[in-house]
């Protein structure tokens, strides 16, 4: 929506195009019980609209998916936004048509278009990892998917309910679920590190500070800061000052706190401290030891995994009609018109919630599989794992803009945000190919590959190649292993110096 805001201010003809009903894009599929936002809705906001910011009021700390949605439909109102998208339409296929420098769209339910310019905006979580266990056909109740619940929800009252899967939607949900369900099965393949999101109103005397920070915190964004005070990354603590201070992983709320302990992705002993903090907390919560041990992760470092964000989650633990089953002591076998069978037993269900995740990042982007120079198609260019300049562009397919692709910080950091800087980046591109007359916007395979290479040295210092994440696109079988988000420093000055060196790397021609 900033995308077309920004190109209608700028004068181009844009049309838009999403298969949902409407706006809203992550807020309009994903309605499950308890989805909400773990990024605080007050920064969950585009910065560059005062007006939106002055006609809207979160109401809670983390929002609520319904608000989310409010607030992408007050985006639309107030921007005037909705005439230039097609909703209900699929884009199925792009090709680029070389001899006219221009892109050709094909879509399920508006026919074929044509423009200068490709913009994938897909989202990084927005293809969901369907479920394939042998029999799943075969099951006599009801079978629901978090990444694209029915809009009018689901009475689970009395229900003996089975969820699959506890990345971040299945924690969110699965306490609401057992508010309602007569039973809770959860099955669970690898246990979450989970971390209280410590929700509530906001403060009236909370609200207004923000207020009255807003436009340092604007400047700070716009300079590539974060906007919030951190200890210096050369923090070398003892263990008694590291022990004290992971303890905001629990007391400051949320995951604001994982960015407020230095190096916790990169230095083995401060990640061990946090992630052995946790799994205190969660034998403390957890009544049943044996629960407890198999709530408990190990085997990848804290942070690693997307830490998720709670509320009450190990505490639904102690209810007695909540079960954990770990399909690491007994795999899943098949889904039984009754339920789900493991190696140990069946457990009869009347209803599944799959929260199996997604193909994220580039999921969206093979779907559309756009052709480029030559033919070349982007899964046969990323058939060995993607590649990108800043994430925003790939070498072979000019004049197309991915919005939060792969190598960009994107989901590592607040996706508002990220979204403002591609958009940003990607006006100022095209006012310089406006102002040299350009048909084409290339990067030349050169910088992207030292792009690629400069990504890989920093995801070489952490540790997130050690966990078998999405990120490392581990979660999807067959998909390349690499870490797809661009975990170093700077990115926003490095976006900014693109521009005031005037584009090194890309061709305009
Ligand atoms: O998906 P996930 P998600 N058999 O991939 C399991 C964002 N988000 O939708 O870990 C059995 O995290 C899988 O197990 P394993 C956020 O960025 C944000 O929950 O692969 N289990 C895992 O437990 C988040 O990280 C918010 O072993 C199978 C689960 O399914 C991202 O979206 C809320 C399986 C998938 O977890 C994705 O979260 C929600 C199989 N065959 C989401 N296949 C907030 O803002 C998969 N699993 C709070």
């Amino acid at each position: 929506m900033y995308l077309v805001h920004r190109l209608r201010e700028a004068g181009y003809s844009v049309q838009g195009f999403d298969a949902a009903g409407d706006v809203g894009g992550t807020w309009y599929w994903n309605r499950y019980p308890g989805a909400r936002c773990d990024i605080p809705s007050l920064l969950y906001s585009y910065s560059w609209s005062d007006k939106l910011r002055h006609n809207f009021r979160w109401s809670e700390k983390y929002a609520t998916q319904p608000e989310i949605l409010e607030y992408a439909q007050l985006v639309a109102d107030t921007y005037d936004l909705r005439p230039f998208f097609r909703f209900s339409t699929r884009v199925e296929s792009a090709r680029y048509d070389e001899a006219n420098c221009e892109w050709v769209v094909e879509t399920d339910a508006a026919g074929t278009w044509r423009g200068k310019y490709l913009f994938l905006a897909t989202g990084c979580l927005s293809v969901p990892n369907e479920p394939d266990f042998p029999g799943q056909d075969s099951f006599q109740g009801d079978s629901y998917q978090t990444s694209t619940w029915p809009h009018e929800g689901v009475d689970f009252s009395g229900k003996r309910v089975a969820v699959i899967g506890t990345g971040s939607s299945a924690i969110q949900s699965i306490p609401l679920i057992a508010e309602q369900a007569e039973s809770v099965h959860v099955f669970q393949r690898t246990p979450n590190f989970s971390l209280p999101a410590l929700n509530g109103p906001i403060p009236e005397e909370e609200r207004q500070a923000f207020e009255a920070m807003y436009e340092d915190y604007r400047a700070a964004l716009a300079a590539g800061e974060p906007g919030i005070e951190m200890l210096p990354e050369d923090w070398e603590p003892s263990d008694e000052e590291l022990a004290e201070h992971v303890k905001i992983l629990w007391n400051g709320g949320g995951l604001v706190s994982t960015v407020q302990i230095p190096r916790l992705t990169k230095d083995e002993r401060i990640n061990a401290a946090a992630a052995e903090f946790v799994r205190e907390r969660i034998q403390d919560i957890v009544d049943d030891p044996d629960t407890a041990r198999r709530l408990t992760p190990h085997g990848y470092p804290i942070a690693t995994k997307r830490a998720c964000v709670d509320t009450n989650y190990y505490q639904t633990y102690n209810l007695p009609h909540v079960h954990l089953v770990s399909l690491q002591e007994e795999p899943l076998v098949e889904i039984t018109p009754q339920g789900v069978k493991t190696e140990a037993r069946e457990y009869p269900v009347d209803a599944i919630v799959y929260a199996l995740g997604f193909d994220a990042m580039t999921g969206a982007l093979t779907r559309i599989n756009p052709v480029g120079r030559n033919g070349l198609s982007l899964q046969d260019a990323w058939a060995e794992g993607p590649t990108s300049f800043l994430g925003t562009t790939v070498a072979g397919f000019p004049n197309l803009f991915t919005i939060t692709g792969p190598f960009s910080p994107s989901v590592i950091q607040n996706v508002i945000l990220s979204i403002e800087q591609h958009v940003d980046w990607i006006m100022e591109v095209l006012a310089r190919a406006r102002e040299a007359g350009s048909a084409t916007i290339e990067i030349t395979r050169e910088a992207q590959q030292q792009w690629m290479d400069h990504a890989a040295d920093e995801a070489n210092q952490t540790l997130f190649p050690q966990a078998g994440s999405w990120y490392m696109g581990a979660n999807i079988a067959g998909k390349p292993r690499v870490l797809m988000p661009y975990v170093g420093r700077e990115y926003k000055q490095k976006l900014d110096a693109n521009i005031s060196e005037g584009f090194p790397g890309l061709v305009f021609s």
